[in-house]
C-alpha cells in the first residue's frame, strides 16, 4: 500500500478524522563529510525516501503520536519535564520544545507517521523526522513565519538537546531545502548556499548499504567533533575552516597523533568539496570520482569512522571500475555512495552482492538515488 494511504488509514482508525499530511526527505551527500561542524562546505541533496506524517490539532495541550514502523504510541505534554522516554518520540518532543523556546507556537496535536528512509543507513532518517514535524508545526501553528534555516536549526538543536548527538547542520538543511534534481553546496559558516543541477550524464548514483548498525548517540561521533574543536582552539581559531596543513604541521608536536589526523582529514576534505563542485560543473566525473575515493581513504585511515564491511565495499567498487565510491554520512556503518557508469552498473551491483554475501553471509541492500524535494505539505489544508 502507498505510504500516504497506509498512514491515513491508521490515522482515521485511531483519531477518527482527517488530518493534514506532511513529508520530509532523507539525504545523500556527494562529498564533504564531517566538515559541517567545522565551518566547512558540504554538498548534499534530498532523496526520494521520506518520513511522512498525518497531523491534526486536537484542542488540548497534549501530543498523541503513533509510529507505524516502530508500532509504538506515545503521549506527552509540551513542558520541559514532560519528555517521553521512547527515543523516537524524543525527536518530536524536541522539535516542539525548540519551537517553543524560540517563541513559536505549538499546541496539542494527534499524529501518525511512517517512512521509507532506511534506518541506520546514514541517510538521516532522524533529520527527516525532525524536519517533517518542524515544517508541519510551522504550517499549522505559525503561519509559516519561522524561517527555513530556523526549521533546520530546530532539528539540529533537537539532536543536541534531546538525542545526545552533537551533529552539524547538513542533514536538517538538506531535508528542509532539498530540491528535485539539484545538489546544494552549503557554506556551513556563512550558511550561504547554491543549488547545482545534478543529472550526471551516463552515470548513476547508487547506495550500497552494508546493513551494519549505525548509531551516533554516545558514539565516537561526538569524540571526533571534540578532537576538531581542540585543534581549532589550539590554533586560536573558532573552527577548522581557516586552518591549513601548514598551520597544523606547526603544532603537530603539541597535539595528540589522533587529533592531528582528525584535523588533517577535515582540512583536506574542505578543499575536496570545492574541487568536486568545479569538476561537476565541467562534467568531469573522473575528478569527482577520484575525490570520492580520497574521501573514503581519509575517513577510513585518518578520521577512523569506517568499518571492515564498508572498506570491503569500497575495494569491490574500485576493482569493478566504479568512478567514485566512499562511505557516506557520519560513518560507523551504513552505506557507501557510488558514482557508477551506466554500462557497468548491473555488473557492479551483482559483484557487490555476491562478494559481500560470500564474506559476511548476507547481501548488502542497493538503492538507486533520485534527488528530490525536501520538506513539504502533501495535502491541501482545507
Ligand atoms: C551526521 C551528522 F548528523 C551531520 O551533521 C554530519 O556531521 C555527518 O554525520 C558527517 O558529515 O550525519
Amino acid at each position: 500500500m502507498e505510504l500516504k494511504e497506509k498512514i491515513h488509514q491508521e490515522f482515521v482508525k485511531r483519531f477518527g478524522q482527517d488530518g493534514i499530511v506532511y513529508a520530509s526527505a532523507g539525504r545523500i551527500n556527494l562529498i564533504g563529510e564531517h566538515t559541517d561542524y567545522n565551518g566547512g562546505f558540504v554538498f548534499p541533496g534530498a532523496i526520494d525516501k521520506v518520513i511522512m506524517a498525518e497531523i491534526k490539532p486536537n484542542g488540548t495541550e497534549k501530543v498523541r503520536v503513533y509510529s507505524i514502523d516502530i508500532d509504538d504510541y506515545a503521549e506527552f505534554g509540551l513542558n520541559e519535564d514532560d519528555a517521553p522516554t521512547a527515543s523516537w518520540a524524543r525527536y518530536i518532543f524536541g522539535v516542539c520544545r525548540e519551537i517553543l523556546k524560540r517563541g513559536g507556537v505549538v499546541k496539542g496535536f494527534d499524529a501518525v507517521f511512517a517512512g521509507n528512509v532506511p534506518l541506520g543507513a546514514g541517510l538521516s532518517s532522524s533529520a527527516a523526522l525532525e524536519s517533517c514535524f518542524a515544517f508541519a508545526l510551522n504550517d499549522l501553528y505559525n503561519d509559516n513565519q519561522i524561517d527555513k534555516f530556523d526549521l533546520a536549526k530546530i532539528g539540529q538543536s533537537t539532536e543536541h538537546n534531546y538525542c545526545g548527538v552533537n551533529c552539524g547542520i547538513m542533514d536538517q538543511f538538506a531535508s528542509v531545502f532539498g530540491k528535485k534534481d539539484h545538489l546544494m553546496r552549503l557554506d556551513c559558516r556563512s550558511m550561504e548556499f547554491e543549488y547545482y543541477p545534478f543529472e550526471p550524464k551516463g552515470h548513476t548514483l547508487v547506495l550500497v548499504d552494508s546493513v551494519v548498525k549505525h548509531e551516533l548517540a554516545d558514539s565516537p561521533y561526538n569524540k571526533r567533533r571534540a578532537s576538531c574543536e581542540r585543534v581549532a582552539k589550539r590554533l586560536g581559531l573558532e573552527t577548522l575552516r581557516d586552518a591549513t596543513m601548514e598551520m597544523l604541521n606547526d603544532i603537530k608536536s603539541d597535539i595528540s597523533a589522533e587529533d592531528y589526523f582528525r584535523a588533517k582529514f577535515v582540512i583536506e576534505e574542505k578543499q575536496r568539496v570545492l574541487d568536486v563542485c568545479d569538476a561537476l560543473t565541467k562534467g568531469d566525473y573522473e575528478t569527482v570520482g577520484k575525490c570520492m575515493y580520497a574521501t573514503h581513504e581519509g575517513l577510513s585511515k585518518d578520521y577512523e569512522v569506517s568499518c571492515e564491511e564498508l572498506d570491503y565495499l569500497n575495494d569491490i567498487a574500485k576493482e569493478s571500475g566504479v568512478t567514485g565510491s566512499r562511505i557516506m554520512g557520519g560513518g560507523f556503518g551504513g552505506c557507501t555512495i557510488n558514482l557508477v557508469k551506466d554500462e557497468i552498473l548491473p555488473a557492479f551491483i551483482k559483484t557487490a552482492k555476491t562478494k559481500f554475501n560470500e564474506r559476511y553471509g548476507h547481501e548488502p541492500k542497493v538503492y538507486e538515488v533520485i534527488i528530490s524535494d525536501g520538506a513539504h505539505r502533501e495535502t491541501p489544508k482545507d
